[in-house]
């Protein structure tokens, strides 16, 4: 079984996410290589067939992320067995042609209106199916930030149903207002096929341009808590408080 050790624990608590490097066995990695082609058309190695590929719909792959029994293990560590979820989602991040990088100015909170599902999100994990060095779409996080994102929501329980949105500091800073003095300079993502980010759901986040030759495809698999209204009514006084760990 599967296990985070007491540092990888420390790392995670104390900057809101983890890397495990070549972490899904590449037999998997190569099954969902041929699953995504067929289902979107086209191959790696032709690029003229990208554009009929970002057309088709979202891919379906089996086994999904978020089921492998490693991840499940390392989940269950987590949350014991409040946390449900799963799933793959996938985003795919295609070359931009003539586009200079630059680090994003900001990111955001999944969970809240406009970003996903409505409901806190717990924790999160990310993987590639292809290598993605720096400026080649890679997922960009703030770390630390999640502590900064709790002290916010302590201090204005009732923003937790993105109600933020409405407030004239949002006009003006937008998703900068979960970030205080616990927030580091963001990074990007940039690793091999089946490394693996897993990140706190409060953790600051979002995509980067893809400026180099091959698409970027990124899988992703969330979890919220069972009693998700119940973490609403009773947010964690400690960040830690609905977690296992
Ligand atoms: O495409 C990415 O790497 C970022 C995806 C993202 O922002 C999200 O999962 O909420």
């Amino acid at each position: 079984m599967t296990t985070l050790d007491e540092q990888q624990i420390l790392d995670f608590k104390q900057n809101g996410y983890l890397i495990l490097r070549d972490f899904i066995d590449s037999k998997i990695i190569d099954q969902w290589r041929c699953q995504f082609w067929q289902q979107v058309g086209g191959s790696l190695e032709d690029p003229t067939s990208w554009s009929q590929a970002k057309q088709a719909g979202s891919p379906k792959l089996k086994p999904q992320l978020g089921g492998l029994p490693d991840i499940q293990s390392i989940v269950f560590q987590l949350g014991s067995s409040d946390f449900s979820g799963g799933g793959c989602g996938i985003l795919t991040r295609w070359p931009q042609e003539g586009k200079q990088w630059q680090m994003p100015q900001s990111g955001h909170l999944d969970g809240y209106p406009g970003e996903g599902c409505q409901a806190v999100l717990m924790v999160a994990l990310t993987t590639y199916l292809y290598d993605v060095g720096p400026g080649g779409g890679s997922f960009t996080f703030w770390p630390g930030s999640h502590h900064d994102a709790h002290t916010y929501f302590l201090q204005h329980p009732d923003q937790i149903e993105g109600t933020f949105r409405d407030l004239p500091e949002w006009k003006e800073q937008g998703w900068s207002i979960f970030c205080g003095a616990n927030t580091q300079p963001p990074q990007e993502f940039a690793g091999q096929a089946g490394d693996v980010i897993l990140w706190h759901g409060w953790l600051t986040h979002t995509g980067s341009a893809n400026v180099r030759p091959s698409p970027r495809i990124g899988l992703f698999a969330r979890w919220v808590h069972k009693d998700d209204a119940g973490v609403r009514k009773n947010l964690p006084q400690s960040l830690w408080d609905y977690w296992a760990i």
